[in-house]
């Protein structure tokens, strides 16, 4: 079984690697940081004796992500599960003070990104007449929060196309499914916040966040269950948030 995992440098795309890799999976991982792509790969290849294979290229660029993907050798095209897990947030202003740029790279990552993996991913499987999607939704496209404005509507796209793409790969035989998380420590605030650590940590202070194995497990789960099942979307918090924007924090 192959998994093709965007976004595998950090965070939840890299525990998603190991996890899968651990239970005897082949994996693709991407992502653009060349040195920590191939950290990954040579970790995973010691730890679990599977075949890895990295591609290092930027989601946000067409182009990139066609060759990515044509390059890939006829045995590494039978993809069984694509994780659209590349993403991020950059910026926390309100509207009206928001950077373009900011805007641009958000948009461009989480949404354009996504669907350039999908289109070229999807026939792959539809050739195969099987195989399964996940997107990283967030908790940020069911609820908006002050200043969150571009990237919940980032999220929101997300999970519009979740549910659109369903509908149309439902008469190939590919699952498609979202995980929408709440407050996870990864890098995902770092680059929020544009390498402010102290901001960062901030963001979970007096709060056990979610890990980001805590996401690569429920990923796993949901492509692990048998084919009569299909898990469209699965929202986890931490056990101190109970939605967008109410938390427990200790002090
Ligand atoms: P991290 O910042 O820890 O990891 C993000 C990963 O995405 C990195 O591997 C990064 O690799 C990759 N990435 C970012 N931009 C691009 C790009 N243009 N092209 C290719 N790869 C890219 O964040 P998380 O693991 O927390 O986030 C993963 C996903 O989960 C995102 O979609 C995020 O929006 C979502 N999410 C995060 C939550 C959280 O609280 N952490 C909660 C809910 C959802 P590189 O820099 O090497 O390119
Ligand atoms: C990340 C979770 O609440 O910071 O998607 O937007 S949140």
């Amino acid at each position: 079984m192959i998994v093709f995992i965007t976004g595998a440098t950090a965070g939840f795309g890299k525990a998603t690697a190991e996890l899968f890799a651990s239970k005897g999976y082949d994996v693709i991982i991407t992502g653009r940081r060349k040195e920590k792509l191939s950290l990954v790969e040579e970790d995973l290849k010691k730890r679990f004796k599977i075949k890895v294979l990295s591609l290092c290229f930027d989601v946000r660029h067409v182009e990139e992500v066609e060759k990515a993907v044509s390059s890939l050798p006829d045995c590494w095209k039978q993809i069984d599960i694509l994780v659209n897990n590349a993403g991020l947030a950059v910026g926390y202003n309100p509207i009206q003070e928001g950077l373009i740029d900011d805007w641009d790279r958000m948009i461009d990552t989480n949404v354009k990104g996504l669907l350039y993996m999908t289109r070229q991913i999807a026939p792959l499987m539809i050739a195969k007449g099987k195989g399964h999607i996940i997107n990283l939704g967030s908790i940020a496209g069911k609820e908006v929060y002050a200043n969150g404005n571009v990237y919940c509507a980032s999220k929101y796209a997300v999970d519009a196309l979740n549910k659109s793409m369903r509908i149309d790969l439902l008469p190939h035989g590919i699952r498609v499914t979202s995980i929408s998380p709440g407050l996870a420590e990864t890098e995902f605030s770092i680059v929020r916040f544009k390498g402010d650590e102290q901001r960062a940590k901030n963001v979970y202070k007096g709060i056990e966040p979610l890990k980001a194995e805590d996401i690569a497990e429920a990923i796993f789960w949901a492509a692990s269950r048998p084919a009569h099942v299909n898990i469209l979307d699965i929202v986890l918090t931490a056990g101190a948030q109970a939605n967008a924007t109410t938390f427990i924090r200790k002090s």
